[in-house]
């Protein structure tokens, strides 16, 4: 299943290692062809090139958004070798087999990355490069495609070792192939969602670009790999990292969960600090200053900190900077770092730190994917937000302003918690998180009692609980997930309401003394 390579069509973009690799095609007797700028630049270099033009018999036109699109290309890509009728077709209308197509198409998500406007997005549409490489694609039993300049240096060693390429090596070229092709329609199909601000799972392609092979994926025994969508929101994907090792599946995990949490928090409203373990937040706090931030996160469940990922919504400075490196910690991620900050975490050989030049918008309309057996999940991002004055106070007690402040705060969090999910917050900060139990109330008590270990760590005289706030991501269905939170010594309840014994509910609010909004939006996390 070896077969030779005799006529290469070149059309390129990206001119990286352009020509190197054509040099050494040319030196392995493969015949060039190219389009205009690609062509120029072998000429340039001295190589032997004919012109798309000369194969198709037309120029190129309408300002290049034609040049291949013709059976002289198209046919000398499809063609099958070994069929009759495929061969006299080729001989009638006089067109030669092309070998091997090589072409990287028109830097759409860089245009686009870069702020282009809609005009020169447009214009940067490939469709003659797709088409091409879809044909190539399909024809692999007899075509090689190369859509990757990463990819020039093993076609060069295939020929070499086999004289000719082998059919597996064809089909993983392919299949490259069509990943880049279905990555860009993808990218354009993102775009003109923005363009129509209107992100809607219902018209929009999803698909991504193979960033970083990753080591493994959640176990060992995982193969995995990160993937990209190309757009240039800040977050792990776009984040510069500084120092440490490669980032794992569960670091990148971790730390975007981190990091979109924290971003929930404006900076002009003032620092704040996440810890991340498992996908969840171990402690979530506001500061006067970072360092108090992260110590008061910490503060919250020491003993889960430990081999966290912490996120920071402003600089990462000196001061908090020392005070991360007295616990484990996996990654740091930051919209920006101090040198000072840089240079004391440059010891800490384990540690990564990661910079976003800015925090995600939390509000922006984006999609969320899952996959399931056999198909994918297709949804909105949970963007949702409850302002103070879409709350409604159901009880005879209104809440104190700064109980009303802590409210928002723990509902804040309770948002990135996994459901059933019980926030526990005081004076800005996290006391005590319940999550991803399968009964509410057990996510309450898991709550309570870790308010209560909070407490025995931070060498408090009572559990942080007693006059704390809380927060549940989904109604009370019965009275009694509110009363184990009265019991613990929360004052004040922020939760959806609906349920069928809301009645029953803030009646037994009111019996305690609490008091209790209702946000009517839900924010399940599963
Ligand atoms: O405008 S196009 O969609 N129309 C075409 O027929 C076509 N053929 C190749 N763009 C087309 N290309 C693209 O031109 C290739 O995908 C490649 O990115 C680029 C190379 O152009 P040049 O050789 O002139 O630099």
């Amino acid at each position: 299943d070896v077969q030779p390579v005799r006529r290469a069509l070149l059309s390129v973009s990206d001119k990286t290692g352009l020509e190197d690799f054509a040099k050494n095609l040319a030196a392995q007797g493969v015949a060039l062809v190219s389009t205009g700028g690609t062509a120029k630049a072998l000429r340039a270099a001295g190589l032997d090139v004919k012109d798309v033009a000369d194969l198709t018999g037309f120029p190129e036109m309408m300002d290049g958004r034609v040049k291949t699109l013709h059976p002289a290309v198209h046919g000398g890509l499809l063609a099958l070798r070994d069929d009759p009728g495929h061969v006299a077709s080729m001989d009638e209308h006089g067109i030669g087999p092309i070998d091997l197509l090589v072409v990287n198409l028109y830097p759409f998500e860089e245009t686009v990355a870069a702020g282009a406007d809609y005009d020169t997005a447009i214009e940067n549409i490939d469709i003659g490069g797709p088409a091409m490489i879809r044909a190539a694609a399909k024809n692999h039993k007899f075509v090689n495609v190369v859509v990757d300049v990463a990819d020039y240096n093993a076609v060069l060693a295939e020929l070499k070792a086999n004289n000719g390429t082998t059919y597996t090596f064809r089909q993983r070229l392919a299949a490259t192939a069509y990943a880049r092709t279905g990555a860009y329609d993808a990218a354009v199909s993102t775009w003109m969602a923005e363009a129509l601000n209107e992100a809607t799972p219902r018209r929009r392609a999803f698909a991504g670009t193979l960033a970083q092979p990753l080591r493994y994926g959640e176990n060992p025994h995982q193969a995995a790999a990160f993937y990209t969508d190309g757009s240039d929101v800040a977050g792990v994907a776009t984040a510069k990292q500084h120092q440490g090792k490669e980032l794992s599946y569960n670091n990148i995990n971790d730390t975007d969960a981190a990091f979109r949490l924290v971003a929930e928090f404006a900076p002009e409203d003032g620092p704040a600090v996440a810890i991340i373990k498992h996908a969840n937040p171990s402690g979530v706090a506001r500061g006067k200053t970072l360092a108090q931030a992260f110590g008061r996160a910490f503060d919250c469940d020491r003993t889960s900190a430990f081999g966290g990922i912490v996120a920071l919504n402003g600089t990462l400075d000196a001061e908090t900077a020392t005070a991360i490196t007295q616990i484990f910690t996996e990654v740091v991620i930051a919209p920006d770092a101090t040198d000072e900050a840089k240079a004391i975490f440059a010891n800490k050989k384990n540690l990564r730190l990661l910079t976003t030049g800015g925090l995600p918008d939390p509000h922006a309309a984006r999609l969320a994917v899952r996959q399931v057996a056999g198909g994918w999940l297709v949804q909105d991002d949970d963007n949702g937000f409850v302002a103070r004055e879409d709350l409604k106070v159901v009880t005879k007690r209104a809440p104190t302003d700064a109980e009303m402040t802590d409210l928002r705060f723990a509902w804040t969090v309770a948002k990135h918690v996994k459901s059933n999910a019980i926030v526990y917050a005081a004076n800005g900060g996290t006391v005590g998180i319940g999550a991803g139990q399968m009964s509410r109330i057990d996510s309450s008590t898991i709550a309570a009692l870790k308010a209560g270990r909070m407490g025995q760590d931070i060498g408090a005289a009572q559990s942080p609980a007693i006059g704390s706030v809380v927060a549940s991501d989904a109604f009370f269905p019965f009275a009694d997930g509110l009363l184990a939170a009265a019991n613990a010594g929360a004052t004040a309840i922020i939760q959806p309401g609906g349920s069928m014994r809301d009645d029953e509910v803030i009646a037994a609010a009111d019996n305690a003394g609490l008091a209790m909004v209702f946000t009517g939006m839900r924010h399940f996390r599963h």
